[in-house]
């Protein structure tokens, strides 16, 4: 029988038991409370107005229930989806809230977990590390350099506070130099959102919806553009980096953002690599995108696909479910809606090869994946 395309996702989270440790040995957000009701999950109180003490504890902040920590559970999900290869990444808030002598001891403790879950399922499970960004830049450099001994990190996942003060600074060159000589890509992923101040005094009444579909997007923006505008790629040209959800609105907005640098006084002049006169970085946002960006498939809709395909090529996109988060609304269903959506949006709008790249190619190129040729069996990818 010949083998089916591989599907990979390269998008899905997990909270290792190192991490899991850490939130509970905490009392300031983020951390782990644990209900007094027998066998309740314990609830991660995540985000600032999580930490209410007027709600009952198991109202506050959301359940962490096994899909979010147990590796078996996420390889049924797999199972269950036809995936053939999954790239875990630990799941916000990282590591950005420790002390900078606790960072490097907890990123080598997460990291040694990942590697070691992923070598038990050989081919089956690679990881994005985590990087101590509390740290200073040597010792952030240091867990780089470490990584090379972890076979199964193919990258390194990052929020978008960098060092305190966002992506576009330049403290943060030295890590940027030993990620782009290691090429490692970044996983470029939000947390933060915007400030809620923006959703309004009736915020509370649409719970999560402003911040995660809106916030979580510009955040992704935001945090890109202005490694952009501040020359990031100019100075790493051999960059890689993976942006979550297709890029926020990096793709929509692409067009914008760039007529906005050529009439922005501010920035000198001079001659782009097609010898007219511009303003700003000196590579162009298209080249950049073409050159360094990958995004995600993570965005619910073929409009969605076909304009992170149109920006950065369909050999730069790849498929991913955010695994545990946006789970079937009925509980125990097999099949998650939110998956199903992301692949039919996938193959929906791309031809046999695009699908192809997307679904798998694309991220066995990217990261390097070694998968063996049984895992790739009954792909639901019919006539590809
Ligand atoms: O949409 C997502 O990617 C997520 C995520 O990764 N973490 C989270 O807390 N909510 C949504
Ligand atoms: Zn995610």
């Amino acid at each position: 029988m010949a083998s089916e395309p591989p599907v990979i996702d390269i998008h899905t989270h997990i909270y290792p038991s190192s991490y899991i440790s850490l939130l509970r040995s905490r009392t300031t957000v983020p951390y782990l409370l644990y209900p007094f009701e027998k066998g309740a999950s314990p609830r991660l109180i995540i985000l600032p107005s999580d930490d209410d003490s007027s709600l009952p504890p198991e109202s506050r902040g959301r359940p962490i229930d096994p899909s979010y920590t147990d590796i078996g559970v996420k390889l049924k999900f797999m199972s269950n989806h036809h995936i053939t290869a999954s790239v875990i990444s630990l799941a916000n808030p990282w590591l950005d809230f420790l002390s900078p002598k606790e960072g490097p001891k907890w990123a080598r403790m997460i990291n040694d977990e990942l590697e070691f879950t992923c070598s038990r399922d050989q081919g089956k499970l690679w990881a994005f590390a985590t990087l101590p960004l509390s740290a200073s830049p040597l010792d952030i450099v240091t867990e780089v350099d470490r990584l090379q001994t972890l076979p199964h990190i193919r990258g390194i996942i990052l929020g978008t506070t960098g060092l305190g003060n966002g992506l576009d600074d330049p403290n943060l060159d030295s890590i940027w130099a030993a990620l782009e000589e290691k090429q490692l890509p970044i996983f470029l992923h939000p947390h933060y959102g915007l400030p809620s101040s923006l959703y309004g005094p009736r915020a509370s009444e649409y719970g999560h919806v402003l911040p995660l579909s809106l916030g979580f997007p510009m955040e992704t923006t935001i945090a890109f553009t202005r490694m952009w505008l501040s020359g990031v790629f100019d100075r790493y040209p051999k960059l890689k980096l993976l942006i979550a959800h297709s890029g926020g609105t990096i793709p929509f907005l692409a067009g914008r953002i760039d007529s906005c640098v050529k009439h922005e006084r501010h920035f000198p002049e001079h001659s782009n690599e097609y010898g007219e006169k511009s303003r700003g970085p000196e590579r162009s946002l298209d080249r950049v995108l073409f050159d360094n960006i990958w995004l995600d498939a993570v965005v619910y809709s073929e409009t969605g696909v076909r304009a992170a395909v149109d920006k950065v090529s369909y050999k730069k996109v790849l498929f991913g479910t955010d695994h545990p988060f946006f789970p079937p609304l009925e509980g125990g269903a097999e099949k998650w809606a939110s998956v199903e959506t992301n692949f039919d949006a996938v193959t929906g709008g791309q031809d046999n090869a695009g699908s192809r790249a997307i679904l798998g190619g694309n991220a066995i190129e990217l990261l390097g994946l070694e998968i063996n040729p049984g895992e790739a069996e009954n792909s639901p990818v019919e006539g590809l």
